[in-house]
């Protein structure tokens, strides 16, 4: 048989680009408190229809409502609000200094900070997160020290990390923050291993892992979701869709024919679907994906829905690719205005102690760059050249002794 029209080859293209109106109209979203809550205990196949809905509990008003309402007390939530102010202070002040020729390079996470916060607050000290480079507010809520975080950003002579690696790949084991590495998704597959070994131990950590919507098109992604499934690996796995893979838009990964969520029922796991900006809903989704990994129940998949409201990094302009204005049309809103929105109309909150917090955070922050710059910023002071060789190995074998010793050290 021959076709008898031509083939044609579908290349996805974006709603809107520059100069064009943003346009989210292709966008379902359903309201708030709308998707149901299952029991962890319900079978996967009892739960194929939530990947394609999307839970959130902060509605318009700013009030939290339906069955995933985790009931948090104001404590919590003003430390999640605090955690992501930090993270976006800290985001607005190291961009600044990267523009000063201060540091290499920096990446934002503007509208993504609930995700890292609400999920490090969720879990427990010994549960390991496999991060990606836009989840900064899992160490902020942690409490990591930020002159660590300068430092390191600054490759000085006291960067943790011994200015081996890029500004803000963090490494940080004790506040459950695997290390952090340049390849997209390569650590997908670790955060599976890790959970697959704390079963194989009877121990009771579980791991989660982070993957952009962009990196889901890497085989990393099918490999960690085919072992989590076989195993019933203790783990949770997100996909953080933000939209954009810098400048490729989610269509490109597969989102104009489904959900990333969806992608969960293939390998008879539970997918869900969550407003990644609703730093309450994040929170409970993790707390039941948490609750069935501990239970032995195995993995979940959980696409958090939400916006990169920044450029991709301080090498990325993305007015070249999308309109400028598109961030402010997000129909999910900002995640910060709408936690704090929540708290004032519980009357936990004004706007008065918002601003004092602000400002109370920029004044940290500016102490620890000011700090950091004491020691020095890029290229001003360094680790020892000596310590380029260490650690390649767990003892220096000869072929790091000779090298060290050709360039006299
Ligand atoms: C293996 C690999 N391929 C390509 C790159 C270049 N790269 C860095 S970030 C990025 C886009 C990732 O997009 P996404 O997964 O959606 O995450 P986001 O940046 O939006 O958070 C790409 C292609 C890389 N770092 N590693």
């Amino acid at each position: 048989m021959t076709n008898s029209k031509p083939l044609h080859l579908h290349v996805p293209e974006p709603p809107a680009r520059p100069g064009d109106k943003p346009s989210f109209s292709h966008l379902v979203i359903p309201e708030a408190g709308e998707t149901r809550k299952p029991d962890v205990t319900d079978s996967e196949s009892d739960m194929r229809d939530l990947p394609y809905g999307l839970v959130r509990v902060l509605d318009d008003n700013g009030a939290a409502i339906g069955p995933w309402d985790p009931g948090l007390s104001p404590d919590v939530l003003r430390k999640g609000l605090r955690s992501m102010l930090l993270t976006r202070v800290f985001d607005e002040r190291l961009f600044r200094v990267h523009r000063q020729g201060k540091t290499s390079f920096y990446m934002k996470s503007t509208g993504e900070e609930a995700i890292g916060a609400a999920q490090s607050l969720a879990l427990s000290q010994g549960d390991m997160c496999f991060p990606t480079y836009r989840v900064m507010s899992w160490l902020m809520a942690r409490d990591y020290p930020l002159i660590d975080m300068v430092n390191q950003i600054f490759s000085n002579e006291k960067d943790p990390l011994k200015g081996r690696q890029l500004p803000i790949l963090f490494s940080a084991r004790d506040y459950g923050f695997y290390s952090l590495s340049g390849n997209v998704g390569s650590r997908f597959g670790h955060a599976v291993g890790w959970a697959m070994a704390s079963a194989y131990k009877g121990d009771d950590k579980i791991a989660l892992g982070y993957i952009g919507e962009g990196t889901t098109a890497e085989g990393d992604f099918h490999e960690a979701l085919t072992f989590a499934s076989v195993y019933r690996a203790p783990v949770i796995l997100c996909v953080t869709n933000n939209q954009w893979a810098i400048s490729s838009y989610s269509g490109i990964a597969g989102a104009e024919a489904t959900t990333f969520a969806a992608k969960a029922l293939a390998y008879g796991l539970p997918g869900l679907r969550v407003d990644g900006n609703d730093f309450l809903a994040v929170w409970s989704a993790t707390k039941w994906a948490a609750e069935r990994a501990r239970n032995n129940l195995g993995a979940t998949l959980i696409e958090f829905f939400t916006y990169r409201a920044a450029g991709h990094s301080t090498s990325d302009d993305p007015t070249k690719y999308r309109p400028a204005d598109e961030a402010e049309h997000w129909p999910l809103g900002d995640p910060l205005e709408r936690l704090k929105h929540h708290l004032i109309s519980l009357g936990e909150w004004d706007d008065e102690r918002h601003e004092a917090l602000t400002d109370e955070l920029s004044e940290t922050v500016r102490a620890a760059v000011k700090e950091g710059e004491a020691v020095g910023t890029l290229g001003q002071s360094k680790p020892s050249v000596r310590e380029m060789f260490e650690g390649v190995f767990a003892e220096p074998d000869w072929r790091v002794l000779e090298q060290r010793r050709e360039v006299g050290i």
